[in-house]
């Protein structure tokens, strides 16, 4: 069957194996760590590529093999590799591209663990690090060194929400014979391919939008054939971050219903958004959807919405943000997004803690920034939670002034 080009029909069909023996209509979940050779010779020609066919799960499986290609489709590009964890993803892509000497210019604000990793890991092993605010590019154009291998960042960037141009990004690395690596968490292939502008590598959290049912860790890269069985066979292959065939699957359903939820996602996160722009208790709102945020002019371009994910800053202080949170009762107190659930968490102590409060201001993102993520409940009960939240600590701040 040739697959559609449209995301909704990829999402359910691309890479899709038939189940010659039984006609399963359901993926089926092949949860085996080894495939059995019919001799020797033939186990022998499977390790020396001389013939396909599965080995060992840690180098493929015909479950995770589907979700790959379907992803890969999704984002435009030739070919998938899935990882046990976004960090997996973001690690491998990585690693299998840089060594000791080169340089990387990455993003200023990324999320926390990427940024530990290229801070402090990548240097353990000789590979340097410059971190400039790509919203500006001609900062990237003036880090480059005469060792810089690779341009790193994300877009909306977890968690400010600032948006980088993916043109620009494409056209600095081709001029200049860099690797770009972008990671889509935050907007999934439904709503930005980072591939249509250039890019050579995405990376994803499939923990979040890709799975979206908030009981899976992992992640994927997606790429060219070529770059793809390089990561494989390297980074993938020898650290061993594989996707478990069971998290393959369940983020093979949830697949299904993404370009459906995404578009939930995004009505209910621009109300939110609207209704928090107009609260006396917010001092500032950072959602692309809203015009008076700066990547509001990429919509449309770069990304056809803005995502489901906010941050916020209160007219409070640090210990009454604290309280903000505390009263919430339809939001759960949690990292992670992209689930159905509405989340909300406090970046500088949680998902951004790997920085100094140094770097982290450097990096744009602030003490008092909130971040949520917009669940798929209904609209009105989300806004009113954050509304009797907002209304108990503006009682609060009344009583203290007193
Ligand atoms: O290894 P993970 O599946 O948790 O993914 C790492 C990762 C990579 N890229 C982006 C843009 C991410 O947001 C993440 C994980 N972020 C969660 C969050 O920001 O809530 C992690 C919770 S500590």
């Amino acid at each position: 069957m040739t697959i559609s080009k449209h995301i909704e029909t990829q999402a359910i069909h691309a890479g899709r194996i038939n189940d010659e023996q039984f006609g399963s209509l359901a993926t089926p979940l092949y949860q085996t760590s080894t495939f059995i050779f019919d001799n020797a010779e033939q186990g022998a020609r499977r390790f020396a590529g001389e013939e396909a066919g599965y080995i060992y799960s840690r180098l493929g499986n015909p479950t995770t093999r589907q979700l790959e290609m379907r992803v890969a489709a999704m984002e435009g590009m030739a070919d998938g590799a899935a990882t046990a964890t976004g960090m997996g993803a973001v690690s491998a892509a990585l690693l299998a591209n840089l060594q000791c000497g080169d340089h990387i210019i990455s993003s200023n604000a990324v999320y926390g663990c990427s940024y530990a990793l290229i801070s402090h890991m990548l240097k353990k092993f000789g590979i340097q690090a410059t971190f400039v605010d790509m919203s500006k590019p001609e900062l990237i154009e003036q880090a480059i060194q005469d060792n810089t291998k690779v341009i790193f960042c994300e877009t909306p960037i977890n968690p400010n929400l600032v948006v980088i141009d993916l043109t620009a990004i494409a056209q600095i690395a081709k001029k200049h014979q860099l690797l770009s690596i972008v990671d889509n968490t935050f907007l999934t292939p439904v709503l930005q391919q980072p591939a249509k502008f250039g890019i050579d590598l995405i990376v994803h959290s499939a923990t979040k939008y890709l799975n979206g049912h908030g009981d899976v860790v992992a992640g994927i890269i997606c790429g060219s054939e070529e770059m793809i069985s390089h990561i494989k066979n390297t980074a993938l292959k020898d650290i061993g971050a594989t996707i478990s065939p069971h998290d393959a699957w369940l983020i093979l359903r949830g697949l299904k219903t993404l370009p459906i939820r995404m578009e939930r996602h995004c009505s209910n996160a621009q109300k939110v958004a609207e209704f928090l722009e107009k609260h006396d208790e917010v001092r500032q709102v950072y959602y692309p959807g809203l015009a008076s945020h700066s990547g509001h002019k990429f919509i449309g371009k770069q990304m056809s919405a803005a995502g489901g994910v906010i941050a916020f800053e209160l007219e409070a202080k640090l210990n009454e943000g604290a309280f903000f949170i505390n009263q919430l009762k339809l939001f759960s107190i949690a990292v992670s997004l992209g689930d159905a659930e509405s989340l909300v968490q406090h970046p500088a102590s949680m998902t951004h803690s790997p920085y100094s409060q140094e770097e982290r201001l450097a990096a744009g993102i602030s003490d008092s920034l909130i971040r949520i993520s917009v669940g798929l409940e209904n609209s009105d009960d989300i806004i009113a939670d954050l509304k009797q939240s907002l209304a108990q600590l503006s009682k609060r701040k009344k009583i203290k002034a007193a």
